[in-house]
């Protein structure tokens, strides 16, 4: 059964009030981005590849030939980018560190003008009073590692935790707020699986083990640094999903949002969450002669508890277990596992607006794994048009945040314990296979002159977040 949403008023600020009812006082408002989509300076102060700066280049992996090499050149303007943050009420920030800048080549010692920039922008952050929330990886393995077999292999598993205990090593001191992994599930199914990302490969089979190593780097990550921190440390894992809906009640459809859940969400959850995998997507691997490379001890290091799941969230999608030609299974005899549309209106990803799909997913997620939540992102792009001084009137992406920070809202109201909201994004950025075109920001990037300017929404959510603060606006 699907939630049926109250229309959230976004034109009064009552209306707005009584729509984000439930949400606690403590609730943290923010910001996110990740380093590659907006660092640049890819080939300074020591950095080397990283598995992005690779794929980029390979010609036709990119639209209209973009590369990620300059970003928003956000390695140059971060106190630039940090003052926005503060002048629009922005009170926490979630970045990713890139891996191949601190420790180049994805061993060995933290190179000092990698983890400097880091240490800058800390000292920056505190200085406007925002509070810094680091996520370890955001998808730039460093390229040796990748020639050494990449995530499929278990040793990169090790390499995560020795490096992710170094950064902790450095910078734990001025923040407790730490995400080990953004969306494994893209790394895993788009990089190994479909090749539609870095490192662009295609097995499936190399994608569950990369699975499996992901959660593991993740559970040594968070066992070394729990066993180093000096203070209070908040641990999260950051995953990507949806509300997996039956197109019909039939019982092909029911199976497959069965397994489109197994595999974009339980595949992750229980491990982390219960310490084992879910029995119907084993069997269903066994069927395909695919084993999850499992050694004795893995699982209770992956279910090393953590403090908070991070959810990323952009759209819900209905299944079916019946292709177009009425078949239920393909021509491998695996079950159809078919996407269905419904007709919902779209971002500028193609992506249908189901803000019900949220409140329905938090709520589901609060019951069957009782883990607080943080929604680490949520936002979305349109075909943004800037005026001749570059402003953009983006009412298309106020009702998009308005509609999803309400369907939170009402998922806190029915019990489920969320306890803050990341925008994605800060800037428009890199958008990865999708290159520059695909806009998230609540701050516009000129690409040319990178100049920056903000948005409608960017002078919303500052209004948001003083109103939910009881501030003036
Ligand atoms: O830009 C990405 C981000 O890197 C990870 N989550 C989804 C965003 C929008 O596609």
């Amino acid at each position: 059964m699907e939630t049926q949403l109250d229309p959230i008023d976004t034109t009064s600020s009552a209306g707005l009030r009584a729509s984000l009812a439930g949400l606690p006082a403590s609730f943290r408002f923010g910001v996110a981005t990740s380093a590659y989509q907006i660092e640049g300076a890819i080939a300074e102060d020591g950095r080397t590849p990283s598995i992005w700066d690779t794929y980029c280049h390979v010609p036709g992996m990119i639209e209209n030939g973009d590369v990620g090499d300059a970003g928003c050149d956000h390695y140059h303007r971060m106190p630039e980018d940090v003052a926005l943050m503060r002048d629009h009420a922005i009170g926490t920030y979630r970045f990713s560190i890139s891996w191949p800048r601190v420790q180049p080549g994805g061993r060995g010692p933290i190179n000092p003008a990698g983890i400097a920039f880091y240490d800058r922008l800390l000292d920056e952050l505190l200085a406007a009073e925002i509070e810094p929330w680091v996520t370890l990886y955001h998808w730039d393995l460093p390229q040796e590692l990748e020639d050494a077999g990449g995530w499929p292999v278990r040793d990169t598993a090790y390499r995560f935790a020795d490096y992710a205990l170094a950064v902790y090593e450095r910078l734990g001191d001025r923040t407790s707020h730490w995400t080990t992994l953004n969306e494994p599930w893209c790394s895993a199914m788009l990089g190994y699986a479909e090749g539609r990302q870095a490192p662009g490969r295609t097995d499936f089979s190399d994608a569950i083990r990369a699975v499996h190593h992901l959660l593991l780097g993740h559970g040594l990550a968070a066992q070394r640094m729990r066993q180093a921190a000096k203070g209070p440390l908040e641990l999260c894992l950051t995953l990507n999903m949806g509300h997996a809906y039956p197109a019909t009640d039939s019982a092909a459809d029911q199976a497959a949002a069965r397994r489109a859940d197994g595999m974009g969400a339980r595949l992750y959850l229980d491990p982390v969450v219960l310490g084992r995998y879910p029995m119907d997507l084993l069997e269903d691997f066994a069927a395909q002669q695919i084993t999850v490379p499992v050694v004795d001890g893995d699982m209770e290091i992956i279910s090393t508890p953590i403090d908070l799941l991070g959810i990323n969230y952009y759209s819900s999608h209905f299944f079916s277990g019946v292709d177009e030609q009425g078949r239920t299974t393909d021509d491998a005899g695996r079950p159809v596992v078919r996407m269905v549309s419904t007709g919902r209106p779209v971002t500028a990803m193609g992506w249908e607006i189901v803000p019900e799909g949220f409140t329905d997913l938090l709520v589901r997620l609060a019951k069957d794994y009782g883990l607080p939540i943080v929604i680490t992102e949520n936002g979305a792009a349109f075909d943004d048009v800037a005026d001749e001084r570059g402003f953009v009137a983006d009412h298309d992406r106020i009702a998009y945040l308005a509609s999803h920070i309400g369907a939170v809202a009402s998922a806190c109201r029915q019990g489920a314990d969320v306890r803050g909201y990341l925008a994605w994004s800060l800037l428009d950025n890199f958008e990865w296979s999708y290159g520059y075109d695909k806009r998230f920001g609540l701050i516009r990037v000129d690409f040319e002159t990178m100049r920056r300017t903000p948005k409608l929404s960017a002078a919303w959510y500052r209004d948001l977040i003083r109103s939910v603060q009881g501030k003036p606006a």
